[in-house]
């Protein structure tokens, strides 16, 4: 039995329900139960704050978890990260009041740096050669220059609103993080089978997501051009058409792509294409 560990509330909790849910796992959302089991997977949900989780994950309590990169790095913990997830994206930035000149890492030499996440901060200082004075602080690290607390913020950015409306500007990016999947390092081989079974559908999920479907009516003559610039996952699917001359065309193609696709089949006669959104590809 899988024991997942995920955000009890904040901003990666209905993501990570959302992506359980997406590769099938019933999870119950009512944010005040502590541990809940799936009904159709051997999977309990944990719900903790995110501080808690890489710990939890690295003694065992829980075998996987839906962390930031950002707390993984922070507390050091010996995990596995299994998988990228792709939503809870942001950036660790040293920020300074933007009336201030800055030339290069050696402005922070002698200041005082407020951050929530002094770890992944006196790494790269000491990369850095730069000898600053941190001041821990757990929440609200945006006020502490103007409150007079610290010279400069090392803090999450994700749009950039925060730091301007406190009058900071972004002047280093350290370390760019992402939900991720972490596991245990020390899982049995039945939850090791278990965890493939989950990353396979978390890939098939994730496959699909910048992927379009397409059809379309095709003159025979176009046919072999057609096929040229549609590769498709193996080839593309071609069956004729009542109207002689023609056939209808079916592929699978990747989003980024699709208005340059849809552009060179119109140039060799392709009528009627359709678009669709694909739900999963399971390859
Ligand atoms: O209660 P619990 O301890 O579980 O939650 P928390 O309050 O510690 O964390 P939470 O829910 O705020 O964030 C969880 C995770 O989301 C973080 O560890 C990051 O991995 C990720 N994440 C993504 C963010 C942001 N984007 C984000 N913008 N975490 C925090 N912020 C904050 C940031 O601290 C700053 O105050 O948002 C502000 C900046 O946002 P912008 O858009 O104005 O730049
Ligand atoms: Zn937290």
């Amino acid at each position: 039995m899988l024991r997942i560990a995920i955000q009890t509330k904040g901003r990666l909790n209905e993501q990570s329900i959302a992506l359980l849910r997406e590769i099938g796992i019933d999870v119950d959302g009512a944010k005040r139960k502590f541990l809940s089991k799936a009904t159709n997977f051997p999977i309990e949900v944990l719900y903790l704050r995110d501080d808690d989780i890489p710990q939890v994950v690295a003694n065992g309590t829980a075998t996987l978890g839906i962390v930031g990169m950002n707390e993984v790095a922070e507390r050091g913990c010996d995990v596995d990260i299994v998988s990228k997830l792709g939503f809870g994206g942001c950036r660790i930035s040293l920020a300074i009041p933007k009336s201030e000149e800055y030339e290069g890492v050696e402005y922070f030499n002698g200041k005082r740096i407020a951050t929530s996440y002094p770890n992944i901060l006196e790494q790269f200082l000491s990369e850095c050669g730069v000898k600053a004075q941190l001041e821990v602080i757990s929440g609200s690290v945006e006020i502490a220059p103007a409150a007079g607390i610290a010279d400069a913020i090392f803090d999450i950015v994700s749009s950039g609103g925060t730091l301007v409306s406190n009058g900071l500007k972004e002047v280093e990016r350290v370390f760019e993080s992402e939900a991720v999947l972490i596991a245990n390092k020390n899982l049995s081989a039945e939850d090791r089978e278990l965890l493939e079974e989950l990353l396979f559908r978390i890939e098939s999920e994730r496959d699909s997501r910048d992927k379009k479907y397409l059809l379309m009516n095709i003159p025979t003559a176009s046919l072999e051009e057609a096929v040229k610039i549609l590769p498709a996952m193996r080839s593309p699917t071609v069956m004729p058409l009542a109207a002689e001359g023609w056939c209808s065309l079916h592929s699978v193609v990747d989003a980024a792509e699709l208005w340059d696709k849809v552009r060179q089949l119109k140039a060799i006669g392709a009528e009627g294409i359709l678009v669709l959104t694909l739900d999963k590809i399971i390859a």
